[in-house]
């Protein structure tokens, strides 16, 4: 537990913003990156989970992510926020080229361990991020799925939600666990992500190297 409070709260450098068609950055390190529709809340869940208020670009307005963006947390596991799928008002070349990046990134990424499907606990999946699950099941990329803003929902709501989402968790093949339900503003479910994320990238070598 000390070395991953010590990896979230230590040292973090942003290290690479690579837009749509650019090359991504050359490292070793163990990655874990965020993906989800836009807006759901995946550049504030990454600034939560490292206690940065504003190191990750956020913004109401959907589509603020449009480059795959790299932190570096000290020097021995890398957080990866990618820009968010179906946002309807973005153009179509756009959107196409952005989808085109990320695919490119999971499908060729050995050293991405793990990825963290973002899921708004008010609105449950979407068939786009069904669709997400089952394409990161067939790169052969384990997901965590995280639920989001869940302080916009009452204590009461909480369990019929939970209940549908871990129907349709049922039906898909590849989340490791079952749904976390998070609130980065509130910071409900941080402890437990960091462990989860911890565990699936350096779980095995346990190692800190500063
Ligand atoms: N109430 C509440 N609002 C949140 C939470 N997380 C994010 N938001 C808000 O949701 C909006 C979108 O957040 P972002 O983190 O920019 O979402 P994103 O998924 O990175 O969006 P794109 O980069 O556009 O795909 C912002 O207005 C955030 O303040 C949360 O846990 N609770
Ligand atoms: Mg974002």
């Amino acid at each position: 537990m000390a070395d991953i409070a010590k990896l979230f709260k230590g040292q973090i450098d942003h290290v690479f913003a690579s837009p749509p068609g650019a090359p991504l950055p050359d490292s070793p390190l163990p990655e874990v990156a965020f993906i989800g529709r836009s807006n759901v809340g995946k550049s504030s869940l990454i600034n939560a989970l490292i206690s940065q208020k504003k190191l990750a670009r956020t913004s109401k307005t959907p589509g603020a992510t449009k480059n795959i963006h790299f932190y570096n947390l000290m020097d021995t596991l890398m957080i990866v926020d990618l820009p968010g799928y179906g946002y309807a008002k973005m153009s179509k070349t756009e959107s196409a080229e952005i989808a085109q990046h990320v695919v490119n990134f999971l499908a060729n990424r050995p050293q991405l361990k793990v990825v963290c499907v973002l899921v708004d606990s008010r609105h449950g999946f979407k068939d786009s991020d069904k669709e997400m699950v089952r394409q990161l099941a067939e790169f052969g990329l384990p997901s965590i799925i995280v639920m989001t803003k869940s302080d916009k929902l009452k204590e009461k709501q909480l369990k019929p939600v939970a209940r549908h989402v871990a129907a349709d968790m049922e039906m898909l093949t590849g989340p490791l666990h079952e749904a976390l339900f998070t609130s980065s503003e509130k910071g409900f479910g941080m402890e437990k992500l960091r462990q989860l994320v911890y565990d699936a990238t350096l779980g095995m070598t346990n190692e800190i190297t500063n």
